[in-house]
């Protein structure tokens, strides 16, 4: 009996939750509660921490479950690590849904670096207007570069004071269009971008933005990850669970 655990939270993540449902097969979407109204999905959702790799491993054993799936975001490392550690400890299939990550091409001005303290870092020097486009989590990590002009863009409205003395705040859930990226980095008079490299298509408009109006990007690499069996698209995982 296929019951599988999806660990979600992405746009892959939503369309391999489709292609669950489509399929009529047993499966549970799990969020960790980051947002406060996170998207509904057309099979069972679960929403919290499982408590560590021990957690985890008591949740695959409670449920019965026979597959995970780790569709979660390349910069949920912790996330991604406690599913290998339990599954490889219950005996329990994991594949990961990875999307590649994105490459500088003709026109891009990236500045590579990382990690979140080595962006930080690189925001050293003169006062500038920069686009703070990596969400809610890290942002006390730029409290040490308090100078700059920021403009934060966070999925649900910040509860208390921001960290940061000069940062305006844009309430938005991706994806993300060029068209919208340009107007909102062209009335913030944006000097640089701070992005994750996230990969995918939802995140990605703002650094086609920076291409088109010239401007630099401190690109954040991804964390790395313990060895596991990846998939680059949902028919890879399907044919994984069929297999
Ligand atoms: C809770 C689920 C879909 C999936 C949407 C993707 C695309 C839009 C772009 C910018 C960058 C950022 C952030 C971002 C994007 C998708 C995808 C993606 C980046 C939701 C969601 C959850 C989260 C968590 C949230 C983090 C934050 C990161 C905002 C839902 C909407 C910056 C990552 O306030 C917080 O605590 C937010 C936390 C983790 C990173 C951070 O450190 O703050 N995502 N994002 C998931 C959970 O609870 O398990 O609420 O419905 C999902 C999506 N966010 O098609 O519907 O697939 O990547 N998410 C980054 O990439 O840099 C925004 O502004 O340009
Ligand atoms: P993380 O730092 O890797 O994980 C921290 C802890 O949060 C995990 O140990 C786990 O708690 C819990 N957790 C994370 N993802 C979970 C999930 N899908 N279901 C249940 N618990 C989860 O994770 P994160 O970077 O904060 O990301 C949290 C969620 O946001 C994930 O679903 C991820 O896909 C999504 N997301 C993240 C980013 C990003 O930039 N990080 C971007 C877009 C979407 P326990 O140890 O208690 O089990």
């Amino acid at each position: 009996m296929t019951r599988i655990l999806l660990l979600g939270g992405t746009t892959e993540a939503n369309l391999m939750a489709e292609a669950i449902a489509k399929a009529g097969l047993a499966g549970v979407y799990s969020y960790a509660g980051r947002t406060e109204a996170p998207m509904g999905q057309p099979i069972h959702m679960r929403v919290g921490g499982f408590g560590g790799v021990e957690g985890l491993r008591a949740y695959l054993g409670a449920e019965s479950i026979s597959h995970v799936i780790d569709a979660t975001h390349p910069f949920a490392a912790q996330m991604s690590t406690n599913a290998v550690a339990a599954c490889k400890a219950e005996g329990i299939p994991l594949i990961a849904l990875e999307r590649a990550p994105w490459t500088p091409g003709e026109g891009d001005r990236w500045t590579q670096v990382a990690d979140i303290p080595a962006a930080v870092a690189a925001l050293a020097g003169p006062e500038k207007r920069v686009f703070l486009a990596i969400g809610r989590q890290h942002i006390d990590a730029f409290a040490s570069q308090p100078k700059h002009d920021y403009l934060l863009r966070l999925v649900d409205a910040p509860t208390g004071t921001l960290p940061l003395p000069r940062a305006k705040v844009v309430v938005a859930r991706g994806p993300f269009d060029l068209p919208g990226d340009m107007a909102l980095m062209r009335a913030h008079g944006t000097e640089v971008v701070v992005a994750k490299n996230a990969g995918g298509k939802g995140a990605v408009a703002k650094i086609a933005a920076a291409r088109a109006l010239g401007l630099p990007v401190l690109m954040i690499e991804r964390p790395l990850l313990p060895p596991r069996l990846v998939a680059q698209g949902v028919p890879a995982v399907m044919a994984w669970l069929n297999g």
